[in-house]
């Protein structure tokens, strides 16, 4: 295969997306060569390089075919959208389900502005005007946008702006500069996102990247279960455990009126699901992570 041949998959060099994508991709079973270049790290089981850039390039770097797929936030990628037309053409391949944050409309909490029509003549400091704009003209609001690189939530008290748009996780940050949010603009996680046109030649290595992924994805929220049940009591317990409607039901050596149950589990389980399950009769309740998945 020649070097043309190779996916190239855009990743965050550093920071929050950068930890969850490189999991990610070392979970699908990527083993990244030991090199000294900055800029591309090199697979050495698949023909795939990634290339490690900022954040905020890596909508523009697919669209214009230096990479064919990148891992970013829903947030940088229709920010991006919003303001160049030919970024319009990149395609969500699939949510990824970490680096979830939402992008919040927020306001000193002593001040009078408590709803999106408050905001009517006010000015707002955001890192994302283009989504934030578009958002307000949706609701007939025309505000000012006063751009920012960062430190957003300092602008109301050094009277920059009289309001904030900007990425919230926890709400510390808020909350620590006195701010209360009141809308939100969007819900974000990480996705991957490819060009549409990627060249024939890397499809089989970027459908192979896409369905590792997934597995990964599912197995991640998937449980397997292990247990002991009264065999009078089995339609019971079946109803009590989660995403599982077809459970293997094994013998128990020496015990009729005991089986074992075996089951993958595709939703959360809770202690409460396991409480649930013993007051039914079920025993040796195991609850087991899976590694990997293939549907
Ligand atoms: O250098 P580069 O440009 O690549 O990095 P960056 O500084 O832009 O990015 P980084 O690593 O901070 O964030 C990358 C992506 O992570 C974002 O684009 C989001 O998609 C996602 N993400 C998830 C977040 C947060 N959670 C988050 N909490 N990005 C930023 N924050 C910031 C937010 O801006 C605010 O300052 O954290 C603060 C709020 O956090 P809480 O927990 O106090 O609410
Ligand atoms: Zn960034």
């Amino acid at each position: 295969m020649s070097a043309g041949e190779r996916l190239i998959v855009a990743v965050q060099k550093k920071g929050r997306l950068a930890e969850g994508g490189f999991d990610l991709i070392k979970r699908a079973g990527v083993k990244l060569a030991y090199g000294k270049d900055e800029l591309l790290r090199k697979a050495e089981n698949v023909a795939l390089d990634l290339m490690l850039i900022r954040d905020d390039d890596i909508p523009s770097f697919v669209a214009s075919g230096a990479c064919d797929y990148g891992i970013v936030g829903e947030n940088v990628l229709y920010e991006a959208q919003s303001r160049t037309e030919r970024l319009q053409s990149l395609e969500i391949v699939l949510k990824l389900g970490f680096a979830r944050c939402s992008l919040k409309l927020a306001a000193p909490k002593d001040g009078p502005i408590k709803t999106v029509e408050d905001l009517q003549g006010r000015s707002i400091a955001t890192s994302y005007p283009g989504l934030t704009a578009k958002f307000l003209a949706e609701r007939g609001v025309e505000a000012e946008m006063v751009e920012m690189g960062g430190s957003v939530e300092v602008a109301p008290r050094m009277g920059v702006a009289d309001a904030i748009c900007d990425l919230v996780s926890t709400g510390a940050t808020l909350e620590a500069n006195g701010l209360g949010a009141f809308e939100t603009v969007l819900d974000s996680e990480a996705v991957l996102v490819r060009r549409s046109d990627v060249a024939p030649a890397k499809a089989v290595i970027a459908d192979l990247l896409t369905e590792r992924f997934k597995g990964v994805i599912a197995s991640r929220q998937t449980k397997y279960i292990l247990l002991n049940a009264p065999r009078d009591r089995l339609e019971e317990v079946r109803a009590i455990l989660p995403g599982n409607d077809a459970p293997t039901v094994a013998p128990v050596v020496g015990r009729e009126d005991v089986v074992a149950v075996h089951a993958v589990c595709t939703e959360e389980v809770f202690w409460s699901t396991l409480e649930k399950l013993k007051s039914v009769g079920a025993r040796s309740i195991l609850v087991m992570p899976i590694e990997k998945m293939m549907a």
